[in-house]
């Protein structure tokens, strides 16, 4: 799916600003047809943002099921006679949206846009009123799943399975394009790398017969390096200049259609970087060279905004994993903005993108986040259903960021229950499906601290072992010796079990930001540092170990819980970015490595 692009034929509006907001938990809204009026009550709401914690009431902060947006936009008259689009580039977890008195379109799933051709319920030079219901309910045949629970209180709570607070809202820009009427619907690249030719094949969907299809590669100067005409074809380049981590490199492919008489229908621009992933035994190959992830599992989380992207934080995210000398995160878990992926292709960072199947696993969350004691896998609890709306999570995230240069490797979920017969059949058709979506790209899960290779039996169908682990924190707490033991022995055992390179996805501890110890015990910023630092001894024994990435980067929000103190505290940073003790220390690390 096309992110919205400004070029010689298309416009794009972003329709962010303050809209009006009303919260209808009591589910009037929609029996009401509110999207017939204006909505009631004058509360305004900016877009994007996650409304829980704007309005500092209990009522947004742990509001249950509808949350209503109205805008009203005025379409440019000089789009007369174009398609005109509404786009959203996510609605937290699911959303119906009205222009007008028309419903016209529908999503589930938080974290992928969607969008609605407008072009016929819209008048060029008019005004058009735009309404969405956005619901934050969470189900066991939602991705990610959970269940709404009646409280003793008389109140309705949403009970999660995983570990930081379920935001929710307009968390990402809304767009108004236009694009002509015969268009570049999808573009797909692949590419090779052979020496020093580079290969760039190409497909082009356009939907219409009567145009044909002229793509150009340029270099980053400008420079016209490859050209070729039809809706597939294959582009070589000499002396490529390859996309390598820590040096985002892109060309630029232009793709243009073309009428009669050769004349410019439409054209889209995509940045382009060359480079090949491949899985060689233990080893994980960028460019055919062994890479080792440095780096993060990360959360879309700020204070006021909650999930809402932001630029500021972005970039100030992405200047941190430099100064580190990190080069690598998991869009842990679920996708992120496409503006992050955007930018990390430009600034050369690698990332491992994550579907939002987080939490198919109710018997860990029981232990650790207070919900009742489920069977994962059954009839009335993650099942069919639940598996297709997994397969319609992946598709979509493939279909959104499958041109990512910096997308090296799918995580289709984290820390799912691996061990049954009812996991094998879960998994393995959504294994298959996403290697169907993308061959081209390596494929993993986040394996859950139970699930050891003895007892594991899903991990033969992935490319990569991926730890999530908390030795010396979960396991062991305080007691370093013993974790450093467990963890070696269990390293020990996932190499003899498969070929496969192994990379830890998840580790790391609790720290609250000014504890110190003479005698570093959980909690304090030196225990941190050891516990992360025991885990590198034990990594640099095993060539098998391909990565680290520390959970988490920065302190994140949490639902409350008496294991979490204002949330999850295993950041690196605080949640405003400031410095914990082990950040110097893996700066250390970091910066030494080649
Ligand atoms: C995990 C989860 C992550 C949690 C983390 C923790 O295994 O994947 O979402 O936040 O542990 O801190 O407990």
């Amino acid at each position: 799916m096309l992110r919205p692009r400004e070029t010689a034929t298309r416009e794009r509006k972003a329709l962010d600003g303050l809209w009006r907001f009303a919260l209808d938990a009591e589910g009037h809204g929609r029996p009401a047809e509110w999207w017939k009026q204006e909505l009631p009550g004058m509360q305004e709401i900016p877009v994007p943002a996650s409304f829980n914690d704007l309005f500092g009431t209990a009522e947004a902060h742990d509001h249950v099921g509808d949350a209503w947006y109205q805008t009203v936009i005025r379409i440019p008259e000089r789009w007369r006679g174009e398609r005109i689009v509404l786009r959203f580039d996510a609605a937290t977890h699911s959303a119906v949206v009205w222009v007008g008195e028309r419903q016209v379109v529908e999503h589930e799933g938080g974290y992928t846009p969607f969008e609605a051709d407008i072009t016929n319920l819209v008048e060029p030079g008019f005004e058009a009123r735009i309404t969405a219901v956005v619901s934050n309910v969470l189900t066991w045949h939602t991705i990610p799943p959970g269940y709404v629970a009646e409280t003793a209180g008389g109140g309705r709570r949403q009970q999660v399975f995983h570990d930081f607070f379920n935001y929710a809202g307009l968390h990402r820009t809304v767009w108004l394009y236009r694009t002509p009427t015969s268009f570049v619907q999808d573009v797909t690249v692949t590419t090779d790398l052979d020496g020093s030719t580079g290969t760039v094949r190409y497909e082009v969907e356009t939907g219409s017969e009567d145009v044909e299809v002229a793509v150009t590669l340029r270099d980053a100067e400008g420079g016209e390096v490859a050209g070729a005409r039809g809706a597939t074809g294959e582009l070589e380049v000499e002396d490529v200049r390859p996309w390598r981590p820590g040096e985002g490199y892109l060309y630029d492919l232009s793709v243009e259609l073309r009428g009669d008489g050769d004349t410019l229908v439409d054209t889209y621009s995509l940045p382009v970087g060359i480079r090949t992933v491949r899985v060689e035994g233990a080893r994980f190959l960028i460019n055919d060279e062994p890479f080792y992830f440095r780096g993060f599992g990360k959360h879309e989380d700020a204070a006021v905004r909650g999930k809402a992207h932001d630029n500021a934080f972005m970039v100030h995210d992405f200047a941190l994993l430099d100064w580190l000398g990190a080069n690598s995160f998991r869009t842990s878990h679920y996708p992120y903005a496409e503006e992050v992926l955007e930018y990390a292709d430009r600034r050369g960072i690698v990332v491992i993108d994550e579907a939002p199947a987080v939490g198919i696993n109710s018997g860990l969350a029981a232990g650790a986040f207070g919900a009742e004691p489920h069977t994962t896998f059954s009839e009335d609890t993650i099942n069919a259903v639940t598996q297709d709306a997994h397969r319609r999570a992946i598709r979509e995230l493939v279909a959104r960021d499958k041109n990512h240069p910096c997308v090296v490797l799918w995580s289709i979920a984290n820390e799912p229950e691996s061990v049954t017969p009812e996991a094998r059949a879960y998994f393995e058709p959504l294994a298959g499906e996403t290697r169907r979506l993308d061959p081209t790209r390596p494929i993993g899960f986040a394996n859950v601290m139970t699930s050891t290779p003895d007892v594991d039996v899903i991990t033969d169908l992935f490319d990569v072992v991926m730890l999530n682990r908390y030795y010396g924190w979960y396991v062991s707490p305080g007691d370093l010796a013993s974790a450093e033991a467990a963890l070696d022995a269990e390293i020990s055992s996932w190499v003899a079990a498969y070929d496969k390179p192994i990379l830890f996805t998840e580790y790391g501890a609790d720290t609250y930001p000014g504890v110190h110890d003479i005698v570093p015990s959980p909690w304090s910023e030196e225990y941190q540092a050891e516990v992360l630092s025991m885990f590198h001894r034990v990594f640099d024994r095993f060539d098998a170990v391909v990565g680290e990435q520390i959970w988490n980067f920065a302190d994140f929000a949490t639902a409350p819980g008496v294991m979490r103190v204002d949330g999850n505290k295993k950041g690196v940073f605080t949640r405003e970015r400031r410095p914990k003790s082990a950040a110097y220390a893996l700066r250390r690390r970091w910066r030494t490595q080649p």
